[in-house]
């Protein structure tokens, strides 16, 4: 006999940082919310990519949680920038703070999800065969959580050590005595090469596209710092919220890049080279949108990179040069080009002679050249914003697939709903700011207005929200009119689907910024639900 379905007002999917503050919110509001997670544990990105030197970009003080003051003051971040573990320590110290974890199942993957409408429930089965069947879903599934396996022939046959950054092992392993070989150069890729740099035999990075990376100046913080944002919170936490990216930079970057000349540019990039992180691509107003802005700051980074690395020959294969600087997500450091200057540290640009495929003791290169390795690791990527969702076999009104609906590329109204999919909620879905900006006000923006809805849904006679497919349809039209006003999209990058073989090429973030997209969200809203029907 198979086991009873079971029955509950809200499935939340993920426990990371979305699906952990979705729980605690329906829960509070006294729903019957459960949460799966595929994960042996919460944390979501955090739990999984914990390959050495992860670590946060944005600063703690940001990159926390702002709904409980008692949370905020009772957790003291150590560094300016978190690191992996810390960041894990503190999901964990909220979710037990709060009571959640017996509200969660985890080791536990959904695999389909089915609206009924006679019922206007969601029916879930997952992978162990359980069953659930829930008014309300709330995708916490995450924006970069479905690696990317690259195709590259051969990878099977490796007899070395293969690592996976998205999925490294709990336990540390040794690379002393090793040979390593390193695929992909983005934020993963960099990270883990400065930190296995300083403890390995030989490091060869394989590198296909040379990111722009800046110093983090990372550093543990004073008591002062950590006093003035405690006592100052809640203001400081608002500021937030008027910005483009839910962050305060230093510099909080007003003017445009030609109100100065050449020299005073030089002298503010500078200066926002020593304070270190994102700040630096935002020194200006119209870095992203102008392209003399982007080349003169563009250029700034490879003169850095020329004076940070001794050899010119290396120098050129780490500067980028034929993609605008921020189309590929800007990458953070803490001594990345300075590991060129070991002698066991080498470049390899696979774009001028490409893999031609992994042999059982190495790399070999199509011109025959032949890269000896102990260990491979992998930092390739991940399918992004919609990689999640792709995999579950999702079908709202009439059957329809989620897959099919978003086969030309993703289709939401402002990243929060689908048409046709009711009470089927995302959290930072593709057309909403997301990965634009930092990540956990911008959860806490969704998961409050989900929230709110629910809410509403519950006192209402209604039993479901959706959007129309007009309005989905002039919100994804905004969406690609804001993209196509940057310069963001002249890269192969995961924000356009293009890392991807086969993926619909769309700029999935809505780029407008954060306090302009909080406004029209708040907006829509208080226009008694614009956009939206209740049935
Ligand atoms: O992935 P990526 P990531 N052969 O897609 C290369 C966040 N994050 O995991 O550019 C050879 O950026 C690929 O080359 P190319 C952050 O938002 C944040 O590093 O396609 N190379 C590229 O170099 C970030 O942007 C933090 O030519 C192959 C690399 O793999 C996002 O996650 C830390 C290849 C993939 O780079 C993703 O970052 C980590 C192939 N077949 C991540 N396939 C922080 O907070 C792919 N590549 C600091």
């Amino acid at each position: 006999m198979s086991d009873p379905i079971e029955r509950h007002d809200a499935l939340v999917v993920g426990a990371g940082f979305a699906g952990v503050y979705a729980l605690h919110r329906l829960r509070t509001l006294g729903l019957n919310a459960r949460a799966v997670e595929a994960g042996a544990d919460v944390g979501g990105t955090w739990y999984w990519n914990r390959y050495p030197g992860a670590r946060c970009d944005t600063e703690s003080m940001q990159y926390s949680y702002s709904f409980s003051d008692e949370i905020q003051q009772e957790w003291d971040w150590s560094e300016l920038y978190a690191a992996q573990p810390e960041i894990l320590a503190y999901i964990n110290f909220v979710v037990d703070r709060l009571a959640l974890r017996d509200h969660i199942d985890f080791n536990t993957c959904l695999s389909s999800l089915r609206y009924d409408a006679e019922t206007a429930l969601w029916r879930a089965a997952f992978d162990d065969g359980r069953q659930v069947e829930a008014t309300y879903c709330v995708m916490a599934t995450g924006c970069l959580s479905v690696p990317k396996v690259p195709d590259i022939e051969g990878l099977e046959h490796f007899q070395g050590r293969l690592l996976k950054t998205s999925e490294w092992p709990s336990e540390r392993p040794d690379f002393s005595a090793d040979r390593v070989g390193l695929i992909g150069t983005g934020s993963s890729g960099i990270q883990t090469a400065t930190t296995i740099a300083a403890d390995c035999r030989q490091l060869t990075v394989f590198q296909r596209t040379p990111n722009y990376s800046v110093p983090a100046n990372n550093r543990p913080m004073s008591q002062g710092y950590i006093k003035a944002w405690k006592s100052d919170y809640a203001n400081r936490r608002e500021q937030v919220r008027q910005t483009r990216n839910y962050t305060l930079y230093n510099n909080p970057g007003q003017r445009s890049g030609h109100e100065l000349t050449e020299q005073q540019l030089d002298t503010l990039l500078e200066a926002e080279w020593q304070i270190g992180g994102i700040g630096f691509l935002y020194a200006f107003n119209d870095v992203t949108r102008d392209r003399e802005v982007n080349e003169a700051v563009a250029r700034f980074v490879r003169k850095k990179i020329g004076e940070i690395v001794d050899d010119p020959d290396t120098a050129a294969v780490l500067a980028p040069s034929d993609y605008p600087i921020g189309a590929k997500r800007i990458c953070v450091d803490t001594g990345y080009y300075e590991i060129f200057n070991h002698d066991h540290v080498d470049v390899v640009d696979i774009k001028a002679d490409p893999v031609a495929g992994v042999t059982e003791t190495g790399v070999r290169l199509n011109s025959g050249r032949e890269f000896e390795l102990d260990t491979l690791v992998l930092a390739t990527g991940f399918d992004a914003m919609t990689g999640a969702l792709s995999r579950i076999d999702i079908r709202g009104r009439d059957d329809l697939p989620l897959s099919q609906e978003w086969a030309a590329g993703p289709k939401t109204y402002l990243g929060l709903m689908v048409a046709d999919f009711p009470n089927l909620f995302l959290v930072t879905g593709p057309g909403s700011p997301s990965v634009f900006s930092n990540m956990v006000p911008s959860i806490e923006e969704h998961v409050d207005w989900i929230t709110e809805t629910v809410a509403d849904l519950e006192r209402r006679q209604d039993q479901t929200v959706e959007p129309t497919r007009d309005a989905q349809e002039d919100w994804m039209a905004e969406v690609d009119a804001v993209s196509r006003r940057t310069l963001m999209r002249e890269a192969n990058s995961w924000y356009l689907g293009a890392n991807v073989e086969g993926k619909p090429q769309v700029f999935m973030p809505y780029i407008g910024g954060s306090a302009v997209y909080a406004r029209i969200l708040k907006q829509r809203t208080t226009n008694d639900m614009e956009g939206f029907v209740f049935r």
